[in-house]
Protein backbone atom coordinates (compact mmCIF):
# COMPACT_ATOMS: atom_id res chain seq x y z
CA UNK A 1 0.00 0.00 0.00
CA UNK A 2 0.92 3.79 -0.78
CA UNK A 3 0.38 7.40 0.69
CA UNK A 4 -1.50 8.63 -1.94
CA UNK A 5 -4.10 10.44 -0.98
CA UNK A 6 -7.53 9.01 -1.77
CA UNK A 7 -7.69 4.87 -1.40
CA UNK A 8 -10.34 3.14 -2.25
CA UNK A 9 -10.28 -0.59 -0.37
CA UNK A 10 -12.67 -3.38 -1.94
CA UNK A 11 -12.71 -6.90 -3.02
CA UNK A 12 -10.83 -7.61 -6.04
CA UNK A 13 -13.88 -7.72 -7.92
CA UNK A 14 -16.40 -5.01 -9.78
CA UNK A 15 -18.93 -5.32 -7.64
CA UNK A 16 -20.24 -2.22 -5.64
CA UNK A 17 -16.82 -0.45 -6.37
CA UNK A 18 -16.70 -0.47 -10.15
CA UNK A 19 -18.39 2.69 -10.88
CA UNK A 20 -16.73 4.49 -7.96
CA UNK A 21 -13.02 3.47 -9.79
CA UNK A 22 -14.13 5.09 -12.82
CA UNK A 23 -15.21 7.82 -11.43
CA UNK A 24 -12.04 8.12 -9.52
CA UNK A 25 -10.37 7.82 -12.85
CA UNK A 26 -12.00 10.41 -14.32
CA UNK A 27 -11.90 12.85 -11.62
CA UNK A 28 -7.82 12.98 -12.36
CA UNK A 29 -7.14 11.72 -8.59
CA UNK A 30 -4.08 10.72 -7.22
CA UNK A 31 -5.39 7.48 -5.97
CA UNK A 32 -4.68 3.64 -5.59
CA UNK A 33 -7.15 0.89 -5.95
CA UNK A 34 -6.45 -1.29 -2.57
CA UNK A 35 -7.75 -4.77 -3.38
CA UNK A 36 -8.73 -6.40 -0.33
CA UNK A 37 -8.41 -10.13 0.92
CA UNK A 38 -9.73 -11.54 3.65
CA UNK A 39 -7.10 -10.68 6.26
CA UNK A 40 -7.09 -6.88 5.24
CA UNK A 41 -10.80 -7.19 5.63
CA UNK A 42 -10.40 -8.53 8.82
CA UNK A 43 -7.87 -5.86 10.67
CA UNK A 44 -9.70 -3.11 9.13
CA UNK A 45 -12.96 -4.79 10.63
CA UNK A 46 -11.77 -4.71 13.86
CA UNK A 47 -9.97 -1.73 13.68
CA UNK A 48 -12.94 0.22 13.52
CA UNK A 49 -12.13 1.61 10.29
CA UNK A 50 -15.27 0.74 8.61
CA UNK A 51 -18.35 2.64 10.13
CA UNK A 52 -21.12 0.42 8.88
CA UNK A 53 -18.68 -3.07 9.19
CA UNK A 54 -18.56 -3.16 4.97
CA UNK A 55 -16.76 -2.27 1.79
CA UNK A 56 -16.44 -0.58 -0.08
CA UNK A 57 -14.44 2.33 1.33
CA UNK A 58 -12.74 5.20 0.25
CA UNK A 59 -9.79 7.19 2.55
CA UNK A 60 -9.68 11.13 1.57
CA UNK A 61 -7.71 13.53 3.09
CA UNK A 62 -11.13 14.52 5.15
CA UNK A 63 -11.36 11.42 6.74
CA UNK A 64 -13.09 8.04 5.34
CA UNK A 65 -16.05 7.65 3.51
CA UNK A 66 -17.99 4.48 3.49
CA UNK A 67 -21.37 3.52 1.05
CA UNK A 68 -20.68 2.77 -2.07
CA UNK A 69 -23.62 5.12 -3.82
CA UNK A 70 -22.33 8.39 -1.49
CA UNK A 71 -18.88 7.30 -2.40
CA UNK A 72 -19.90 7.98 -6.29
CA UNK A 73 -21.99 10.77 -5.38
CA UNK A 74 -18.43 12.47 -3.54
CA UNK A 75 -16.24 11.44 -6.59
CA UNK A 76 -19.08 12.78 -8.96
CA UNK A 77 -18.76 16.22 -8.42
CA UNK A 78 -14.86 15.92 -9.06
CA UNK A 79 -15.35 14.18 -12.53
CA UNK A 80 -18.33 16.30 -13.49
CA UNK A 81 -20.95 13.61 -13.52
CA UNK A 82 -23.03 15.51 -11.48
CA UNK A 83 -25.32 17.93 -13.35
CA UNK A 84 -24.94 21.37 -12.10
CA UNK A 85 -28.41 21.98 -11.92
CA UNK A 86 -29.80 21.28 -8.25
CA UNK A 87 -32.86 19.95 -9.78
CA UNK A 88 -31.17 17.67 -12.60
CA UNK A 89 -28.68 16.66 -9.66
CA UNK A 90 -31.77 15.48 -7.53
CA UNK A 91 -33.26 13.55 -10.43
CA UNK A 92 -30.05 11.88 -10.75
CA UNK A 93 -30.02 10.71 -7.31
CA UNK A 94 -34.01 10.25 -7.59
CA UNK A 95 -32.63 7.31 -10.07
CA UNK A 96 -29.91 6.07 -8.30
CA UNK A 97 -32.68 5.80 -5.15
CA UNK A 98 -34.96 4.33 -7.34
CA UNK A 99 -32.70 1.75 -9.21
CA UNK A 100 -31.28 0.44 -6.29
CA UNK A 101 -33.24 -2.10 -4.81
CA UNK A 102 -33.89 -3.89 -8.12
CA UNK A 103 -29.72 -3.99 -7.95
CA UNK A 104 -30.22 -6.76 -5.83
CA UNK A 105 -30.52 -9.46 -8.12
CA UNK A 106 -28.22 -12.25 -6.65
CA UNK A 107 -29.24 -11.28 -3.23
CA UNK A 108 -29.44 -14.44 -1.02
CA UNK A 109 -28.16 -16.88 -3.32
CA UNK A 110 -24.22 -16.11 -2.16
CA UNK A 111 -25.32 -18.20 0.88
CA UNK A 112 -25.76 -21.27 -0.90
CA UNK A 113 -22.62 -23.33 -0.53
CA UNK A 114 -23.92 -26.10 -2.79
CA UNK A 115 -22.50 -25.10 -6.32
CA UNK A 116 -25.47 -26.88 -8.06
CA UNK A 117 -27.87 -25.63 -6.22
CA UNK A 118 -26.58 -22.37 -6.14
CA UNK A 119 -26.21 -22.08 -10.34
CA UNK A 120 -30.18 -23.43 -10.32
CA UNK A 121 -31.02 -20.73 -8.28
CA UNK A 122 -29.32 -18.05 -10.49
CA UNK A 123 -30.95 -19.23 -13.71
CA UNK A 124 -33.64 -19.14 -11.96
CA UNK A 125 -33.65 -15.44 -11.28
CA UNK A 126 -33.66 -15.04 -15.39
CA UNK A 127 -36.78 -17.33 -15.95
CA UNK A 128 -39.72 -15.23 -17.14
CA UNK A 129 -41.59 -12.94 -13.87
CA UNK A 130 -38.38 -13.73 -12.45
CA UNK A 131 -36.59 -11.02 -10.05
CA UNK A 132 -33.39 -10.96 -12.52
CA UNK A 133 -35.53 -10.57 -15.82
CA UNK A 134 -38.26 -7.74 -13.74
CA UNK A 135 -34.81 -5.60 -13.07
CA UNK A 136 -33.28 -6.14 -16.86
CA UNK A 137 -37.40 -5.13 -18.21
CA UNK A 138 -37.51 -2.72 -15.84
CA UNK A 139 -33.72 -1.01 -16.61
CA UNK A 140 -35.06 -1.15 -20.10
CA UNK A 141 -37.80 0.44 -20.15
CA UNK A 142 -36.68 3.34 -18.29
CA UNK A 143 -33.88 3.78 -20.86
CA UNK A 144 -36.50 4.23 -23.38
CA UNK A 145 -38.29 6.53 -21.22
CA UNK A 146 -35.25 9.12 -21.07
CA UNK A 147 -34.68 12.22 -23.23
CA UNK A 148 -31.83 11.50 -23.72
CA UNK A 149 -28.63 8.80 -24.46
CA UNK A 150 -28.85 8.52 -20.85
CA UNK A 151 -30.40 6.81 -18.45
CA UNK A 152 -31.35 9.32 -15.79
CA UNK A 153 -32.41 12.07 -18.96
CA UNK A 154 -29.32 14.59 -17.93
CA UNK A 155 -27.98 16.26 -21.11
CA UNK A 156 -24.35 14.28 -20.46
CA UNK A 157 -23.22 10.96 -18.75
CA UNK A 158 -23.69 10.92 -14.81
CA UNK A 159 -23.01 9.47 -12.43
CA UNK A 160 -26.53 7.08 -12.40
CA UNK A 161 -24.94 6.13 -16.08
CA UNK A 162 -21.53 4.93 -14.43
CA UNK A 163 -23.91 2.77 -11.78
CA UNK A 164 -26.34 0.85 -14.26
CA UNK A 165 -23.50 0.33 -16.10
CA UNK A 166 -20.48 -1.64 -14.01
CA UNK A 167 -23.26 -2.61 -12.00
CA UNK A 168 -25.96 -4.58 -14.69
CA UNK A 169 -22.73 -5.97 -17.13
CA UNK A 170 -20.90 -6.54 -14.00
CA UNK A 171 -23.27 -9.18 -13.87
CA UNK A 172 -22.60 -10.79 -16.89
CA UNK A 173 -19.03 -11.58 -16.50
CA UNK A 174 -18.72 -14.95 -15.39
CA UNK A 175 -18.39 -14.40 -12.24
CA UNK A 176 -20.84 -15.54 -10.84
CA UNK A 177 -22.10 -19.34 -11.33
CA UNK A 178 -25.28 -19.54 -13.43
CA UNK A 179 -25.88 -16.06 -14.66
CA UNK A 180 -24.57 -16.30 -18.48
CA UNK A 181 -23.75 -14.06 -20.74
CA UNK A 182 -26.66 -15.48 -23.53
CA UNK A 183 -29.34 -14.07 -21.33
CA UNK A 184 -28.45 -10.85 -22.69
CA UNK A 185 -29.29 -11.30 -25.97
CA UNK A 186 -33.12 -10.73 -25.27
CA UNK A 187 -32.41 -7.24 -24.28
CA UNK A 188 -31.45 -5.40 -27.45
CA UNK A 189 -32.35 -2.13 -25.20
CA UNK A 190 -29.89 -2.68 -23.02
CA UNK A 191 -27.54 -3.94 -25.16
CA UNK A 192 -27.89 -0.43 -27.05
CA UNK A 193 -27.37 1.76 -23.91
CA UNK A 194 -24.36 -0.79 -23.04
CA UNK A 195 -23.06 0.64 -26.70
CA UNK A 196 -23.65 4.30 -25.95
CA UNK A 197 -21.77 3.41 -22.60
CA UNK A 198 -19.01 1.52 -23.57
CA UNK A 199 -18.52 4.28 -26.64
CA UNK A 200 -18.40 7.00 -24.64
CA UNK A 201 -14.78 8.52 -25.37
CA UNK A 202 -13.56 8.52 -21.36
CA UNK A 203 -15.05 5.21 -20.51
CA UNK A 204 -13.68 3.72 -23.69
CA UNK A 205 -10.08 4.85 -22.26
CA UNK A 206 -10.47 4.11 -19.06
CA UNK A 207 -11.54 0.27 -20.43
CA UNK A 208 -8.85 0.24 -23.27
CA UNK A 209 -6.31 -1.96 -21.63
CA UNK A 210 -6.97 -4.61 -19.22
CA UNK A 211 -5.05 -7.26 -17.73
CA UNK A 212 -5.47 -10.70 -18.58
CA UNK A 213 -8.06 -12.51 -16.97
CA UNK A 214 -9.92 -9.12 -15.61
CA UNK A 215 -13.48 -9.37 -15.12
CA UNK A 216 -13.51 -5.85 -17.00
CA UNK A 217 -14.45 -6.99 -20.14
CA UNK A 218 -18.09 -6.98 -19.59
CA UNK A 219 -17.07 -2.92 -20.29
CA UNK A 220 -15.48 -2.86 -23.84
CA UNK A 221 -16.93 -2.33 -27.08
CA UNK A 222 -19.01 -5.29 -28.64
CA UNK A 223 -18.46 -7.00 -24.79
CA UNK A 224 -21.62 -9.16 -25.95
CA UNK A 225 -22.19 -8.86 -29.31
CA UNK A 226 -18.74 -9.91 -31.07
N1 LIG B 1 -24.91 -0.53 1.26
C1 LIG B 1 -23.51 -0.92 1.20
C2 LIG B 1 -23.44 -2.42 1.10
C3 LIG B 1 -22.00 -2.88 1.09
C4 LIG B 1 -21.83 -4.39 1.09
O1 LIG B 1 -22.80 -5.17 1.10
N2 LIG B 1 -20.58 -4.78 1.07
C5 LIG B 1 -20.23 -6.18 1.13
C6 LIG B 1 -19.26 -6.51 -0.01
S1 LIG B 1 -20.04 -6.28 -1.60
C7 LIG B 1 -19.50 -6.44 2.43
O2 LIG B 1 -18.67 -5.67 2.86
N3 LIG B 1 -19.86 -7.54 3.07
C8 LIG B 1 -19.17 -7.95 4.27
C9 LIG B 1 -20.08 -8.25 5.40
O3 LIG B 1 -21.30 -8.14 5.24
O4 LIG B 1 -19.54 -8.62 6.45
C10 LIG B 1 -22.84 -0.24 0.01
O5 LIG B 1 -23.49 -0.04 -1.02
O6 LIG B 1 -21.65 0.11 0.11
Amino acid sequence: MTSKPYQLFYWPIPGRAEAARVALSLANLDWEDVLLDSELYASMKSNGELPWGMVPLLKTPEGGLAESIAILRYVGHMCNLTPESAFMAAKVDEFIDGISPHFSILEGTFGIDDINERTKAREALFLPDAKGTKGLKLLEKKIQESPTSWIAGTKEMSIADLMVFTYTFGLFSGNFDGVYASVLSDYQVLLEYHDVMANEPRIKAHYAELPEGSLCWTYQPGAFTN
